[in-house]
């Protein structure tokens, strides 16, 4: 197995607007550096990266792929990641352990919404990053109107490092401005630079340049003295602005044709950065330092991914930081705060294994049925502790109910939820007591599709989603007194409760209360627990609409008994039947949850989304300009934001994005109490 030191690796993820092309163009790197003998499409289902039968049906990538390869004497540990922005927290793990990006734009649709998006999270992670416009030979492709676009809407560091020579169905290749060679077709041959791009290719060039010049005083003095730079100093120049994130260098190409491809491989190893030159922030007893990675150093790797194989088990993908990784070793895994045995290391390459004895500081591998080992520890030595700083996913806030199709799914689907969930950090289950649901939360609705589709498949359970059902509560607005006498004469032995009972409603969030205020043993003290049993069993079961009863306190202050025909069972259902009598005559209402909202939009959308808050009986509650967003606070009641994910979408073509809890429940308006009381009565019977 060959062997790379740090400044010979490049983690590179590809990043786009879903269906730009990432996996396409990482086909064609991949046979172009002849990691595959045979080009694989998307649209046969036949591509390296979207191997899982899931993204075959739906020919769109759904999980992140490892894709390494060899160009020149560098390995590009390529990284392609899913568009779709239900699947961000795939993109999230990716980011995470790459030193740079690759954005693909379609040269036909421009900047999308997902660009922006993943522009955004390269930013935040400070990733130097290349953009690739792909798709030029699609109708309509346009590389200078996509340039317009990446300038207006990216940055004006957006520089092309090559020009289109044609474009559509005539798009035949490029020119490289740093060489100001021409090439035409695939595999790429030299040709003449056409003689209508020459004033381009002379005022493009003239800015590339100059951005390359600037980094460095020699250079610029050179420049500014107008003496030619040579295409070393160039290279140097654009590879030292690109790693600081001055300049984002623009390449054009096809992947559909692989034209182009091997100038974006070029691109890679010349301009992004290795893993020597991004620094690496651990945390040793909690204070956090920067290290300077190293393969003869301690091990430090960080588990980005956990994918569940129904057949190996467990599979948990890691990028080694610092020293290097053994198979058949043992680890310390030092979030987990316990020992883990590795056995046989892999190299993946979409769904293929490769075993290998060990990998080192800066590549990426994987390995099968760890234990105790999730996404984000970190691996290390146990005398050397230290930990790598988790990803961050965003929280799942989107739930379905989970209901199993048939008894036997029933009996299967606790374990298939809990994999899935370890499986993807962006789905949570929770079980809603109060409604006997139990809610899958995810991203977005193709996200929970997607995963209940996983389920039947890796599982073999199948399950039908539906729209969470609300936890309503029910309580009362006046004090009230109740009385119950359970009697019953039959043949012998006797049946004998009597109960009084006095309701108060309490303030909102204390609970239920009971209590006993009984003089001169009217009822014996040993059957005061049985009336508060049936009291408590009785109270969760409201006369409403058999909601719970909350904030409710109940005193038990008179009764009286029968010597021989009293039991505790006799006091159980008097005390219950008090209470239902009670919560009758104390004007019983619903009550329902109030979420906090804060929803993040462009700032031209603030009067939609508010309109539309106030459709659904929300509160705004305030209003944060952050740029060019509006961070909009609103409370609002559950039932109104059980499709929200969807809502917002549709109204900001997925540019907005919003973050959901409960705050507190409030009474339910009397006309929409009617509702849902006769919506309970059709579900009951
Ligand atoms: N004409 C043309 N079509 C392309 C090119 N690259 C990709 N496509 C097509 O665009 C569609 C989407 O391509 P993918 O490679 O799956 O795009 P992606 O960015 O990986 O998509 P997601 O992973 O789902 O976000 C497929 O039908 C491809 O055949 C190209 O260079 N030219
Ligand atoms: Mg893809």
């Amino acid at each position: 197995m060959q062997q790379y030191g740090l400044e010979n690796i490049r983690n590179t993820v590809l990043l786009s607007h879903a269906g730009a092309g990432k996996t396409s163009a990482a086909e064609a790197i991949l046979f172009t550096a002849g990691a595959i003998k045979r080009l694989g499409k998307i649209d046969e289902g036949s591509s390296t990266s979207d191997y899982d039968p899931d993204e075959v049906k739906r020919k769109i990538s759904i999980n992140l792929s490892l894709l390494p390869c060899q160009w020149q004497d560098t390995k590009v540990n390529l990284i392609d990641t899913p568009g779709y922005s239900d699947f961000v927290g795939e993109m999230r793990a990716a980011i995470r352990v790459s030193e740079g990006a690759v954005i693909v734009i379609c040269a036909a649709s421009g900047v999308e919404v997902g660009t922006e998006q993943v522009w955004g999270y390269c930013e935040e992670a400070k990733l130097p990053r290349l953009v690739f416009v792909n798709k030029m030979d699609r109708e309509n492709a346009d590389f200078y109107r996509t340039m317009e676009e990446v300038q207006s809407k990216l940055g004006r560091r957006c520089l092309p490092v090559q020009l289109p020579i044609g474009a559509q169905n005539d798009f035949q290749g490029i020119v490289d401005l740093l060489t100001m060679k021409a090439y035409v077709g695939s595999p790429a041959k030299e040709s003449e630079i056409p003689s209508s791009m020459q004033n381009q290719v002379n005022s493009f060039r003239e800015k590339l340049v100059e951005a390359a010049a600037e980094v460095d005083d020699k250079l610029i003095e050179k420049y500014l003295g107008g003496e030619e730079l040579t295409l070393e100093e160039l290279k140097m120049g654009l590879r030292q602005v690109t790693i600081n994130g001055s300049v984002v260098p623009v390449l054009a190409g096809s992947a559909l044709q692989n034209i182009g491809i091997n100038w974006l491989l070029d691109a890679v190893i010349n301009y992004l950065p290795s893993p020597r030159e991004r620094e690496v922030i651990i945390t040793t007893d909690s204070t956090e330092q920067k290290i300077e990675p190293s393969q003869d150093a301690p091990l430090a790797a960080l588990v980005f991914k956990t994918s569940a194989d129904p057949y190996v088990g467990k599979l948990t993908y890691f990028r080694v930081y610092n020293g290097a990784i053994d198979s058949n070793s043992q680890v310390w895994n030092v979030t987990q705060g316990g020992a883990e045995r590795i056995g046989q290391l892999f190299l993946l390459r979409g769904k293929n294994q490769e075993p290998v004895p060990q990998i080192k500081a800066g590549d990426i591998g994987a390995v099968a049925k760890l234990n105790l080992t999730g996404t984000g520890d970190t691996l290390c030595q146990q005398d050397k502790p230290m930990k790598i700083v988790p990803i961050l996913f965003p929280e799942p806030i989107f739930g379905k109910a989970v209901y199993p199709k048939t008894k036997a799914d029933l009996d299967k689907l606790g374990e298939a939820l809990s994999r899935s969930a370890e499986e993807d950090p962006t789905l949570r289950v929770h079980r809603e007591v109060d409604t006997n649901e139990t809610i899958l939360y995810g991203i977005g609705e193709t996200h929970l599709e997607v995963a209940a589709d996983k389920m039947q498949r890796k599982f073999g359970v199948g399950v039908v989603l539906e729209t969470p059902k609300v936890p309503y509560k029910e309580t009362i607005t006046t004090g009230a007194k109740a009385e119950y006498k359970h009697k019953k004469q039959t043949g012998g032995h006797g049946q004998y409760g009597h109960v009084l009972l006095a309701l108060e409603p309490l303030s909102r969030g204390s609970g239920n209360e009971f209590a006993a205020k009984i003089v001169g043993g009217a009822i014996p003290k040993n059957y005061i627990p049985a009336v508060e049993k049936g009291v408590l069993e009785a109270i969760q079961d409201g006369v409403l609409a058999h909601y719970p009863v909350v904030d409710t306190k109940a005193t038990v202050y008179d009764g009286s008994f029968h010597p021989v025909d009293s039991s505790e069972i006799c006091f159980k259902i008097a005390g219950a039947q008090a209470l239902k009598k009670g919560l009758a005559d104390a004007q019983p209402i619903l009550l329902e949850p109030i979420m906090n909202i804060k929803i993040t939009v462009p700032g031209d959308l603030t009067g939609d989304i508010i309109g539309d808050l106030n459709t659904k009986r929300a509160h705004v509650q305030g209003m944060n300009p952050a740029g060019d967003t509006n961070v909009i606070e609103a409370q609002v009641p559950m039932a109104e934001v059980l499709r929200y994910a969807i809502d917002l979408k549709s109204m900001t073509q997925g540019r907005g994005s919003y973050t959901l809890e409960l705050s507190h429940y409030e009474e339910v308006p009397a006309h929409v109490t009617q509702k849902i009381i006769a919506e309970r009565q059709a579900e009951k019977a």
